[in-house]
């Protein structure tokens, strides 16, 4: 029996010696340790040998078992680390090759605009208030001072949802919405961002378009302080060097109205042919709020005057820009948007 237990061990160690793997190696470990294993197996002959000679048999196969024991953690620690070496050799990156580019977005321009308008008017501690794109003719049109004959409400110029409601033709009601909330407190001092609709649709005009407008109340504004406003704004958005001018216009909203044109950003005033050559370009319109719209708001006018102003975004980007098509914007062409990253 002890020379059956030591050829054993030596069959064991040749066998642990050429495992190459670890299944192989449990496979093993089976068949010389388990349960049905080569010295269980020896051992339950046992029984044969004298009282004498048990002890000693018991014990040799108990060093043989453990040898082996010792002998296959050792292989399987070392099978182990060679399969974790074999892995991360095959997983591993070579640096030097080319990366896949990723498509970063931009910001759309028209976004970019918004907010330096924005910021403008906050450093000039206005409050910016944004309301509805869903109106009704009461905001839109009458509390403005655009009685139901006006052609601005007609079905050409304005997309009716129902006959009550209409998508929105400009911010106004925003600022009608404010003022008949603060119940006549002042001031008013507010810009209100966001879009508008029209039926229109050709290079400068799109049927969807942003406005910024602007409405100060309060006692003894004049046009002076909407002069003022207005060209801290051109000079802030184009530059210190900008000059601006006032052109009479009209506007059912306000009384008296005006254009308002900016010294040319591209020549300076010495005429080319983004200004057609007048060195002027229009950006905004503007005036004083006409007393009938300041009475539908609940204020008096005969104690309180206002100011206003309306600035189309897109009107200030494509000049800012050069843009020429104002559909650009809307393209949701990436092309135009990565052109403006980082601003
Ligand atoms: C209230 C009273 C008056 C807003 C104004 C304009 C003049 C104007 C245009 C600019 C370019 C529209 O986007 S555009 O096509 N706007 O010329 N807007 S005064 O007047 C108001 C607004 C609200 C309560």
């Amino acid at each position: 029996m002890k020379n059956e237990l030591n050829s054993i061990l030596q069959a064991a160690k040749k066998e642990i010696d050429s495992a190459s793997s670890l299944a192989q190696l449990n496979e093993l470990k089976v068949n010389y340790l388990g349960k049905k294993g080569e010295i269980t197996t020896l051992l339950r002959q046992m029984g044969s040998l004298s009282p004498e000679e048990r002890p000693v048999m018991g014990k040799l196969a108990n060093e043989v078992k453990e040898e082996i024991q010792s002998l296959t953690e050792k292989k399987e620690d070392y099978l182990k680390q060679k399969e974790l070496e074999d892995k991360l050799l095959k997983e591993s990156i070579d640096i030097t090759l080319p990366g896949t580019g990723r498509n970063i977005g931009g910001l759309n321009p028209l976004t970019i605009v918004k907010r330096a308008m924005e910021e403008t008017f906050i450093s000039m501690g206005y409050e910016i208030v944004e309301g509805p794109e869903i109106e009704n003719e009461f905001y839109n049109f009458e509390a403005l001072n655009l009685p139901a004959t006006h052609p601005a409400r007609d079905m050409q110029d304005t997309f009716y949802i129902t006959d009550e409601f209409l998508l929105r033709t400009h911010t106004s009601p925003v600022q009608v919405r404010t003022m008949l909330k603060k119940e006549g407190k002042l001031p008013v001092k507010i810009v209100s961002p966001g879009r508008v609709f029209r039926k229109d649709d050709d290079p400068t005009h799109s049927p969807v378009f942003q406005q910024l407008e602007g409405l100060v109340v309060d006692e003894n504004i004049t046009m002076a302080d909407l002069k003022g406003t207005l060209l801290l704004f051109a000079q802030k958005m184009f530059g210190k060097d900008k000059k601006i001018r006032l052109r009479p216009s009209y506007f059912p909203f306000t009384e008296p109205s005006a254009e308002v044109d900016i010294s040319c950003i591209m020549c300076d005033g010495d005429g080319c042919g983004t200004c057609s050559q007048t060195g002027w370009v229009e950006i905004l319109g503007a005036g004083m709020v006409h007393p009938n719209v300041l009475k539908n708001a609940g204020y008096d006018p005969n104690k309180v005057q206002g100011f206003a102003f309306g600035i189309g975004i897109e009107r200030v980007a494509m000049l800012k820009y050069g843009v020429k098509d104002i559909r650009d914007f809307y393209s949701g062409d990436i092309r135009v948007s990565k052109q403006f990253i980082g601003g």
